[in-house]
């Protein structure tokens, strides 16, 4: 029997799942693991979610508005940053969730993106700075 009694919002807060009802999921569902990865190449992160005694289900993102990206395609090990923002390649993020690369910033209005560094397994580090937003980058290990 899944039971449900409050939902995580982006805002941070918790829904009451009367609230939660009345946003776009769905049925509310005890949603176990967790993968986000942009699946159609749009810039905007989707979801794939699994639930007790269910399918998997797929969350597009359909927000609106012209905010911009950048991701990188690093190794599992590697750490980038981006202007004030981290994330570590990595295949696993927490109980029954997963992590697809590439490793996804939001940059908002930015037109070009913040100074990158990328540390990585190795220690070394490439620095990179200048680059065009919405796109997805694959740097070259020193
Ligand atoms: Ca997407």
């Amino acid at each position: 029997m899944k039971s449900v009694k409050s939902i995580g919002v982006r805002t941070g807060n918790w829904l009451s799942l009367r609230q939660a009802q009345a946003l776009p999921f769905g049925s509310p569902d005890a949603h176990r693991g967790l993968i986000a990865a942009d699946l159609d190449s749009d810039g905007r992160l989707d979801l794939v979610v699994t639930a007790l005694g269910s399918k998997a289900e797929i969350w597009k993102n359909r927000a609106g508005g012209e905010h911009h990206w950048i991701a990188f395609d690093v190794p599992p090990g590697a750490e980038v940053r981006v202007g004030a923002q981290v994330a570590w390649a990595s295949s696993t993020a927490g109980y029954a969730s997963s992590v697809l690369a590439p490793l996804h910033f939001g940059l908002g209005n930015a037109q070009i993106a913040p100074p990158v560094e990328i540390t990585w397994p190795d220690r070394r580090k490439t620095h990179m700075t200048g680059l065009s937003v919405d796109q997805v980058v694959h740097p070259l290990r020193p």
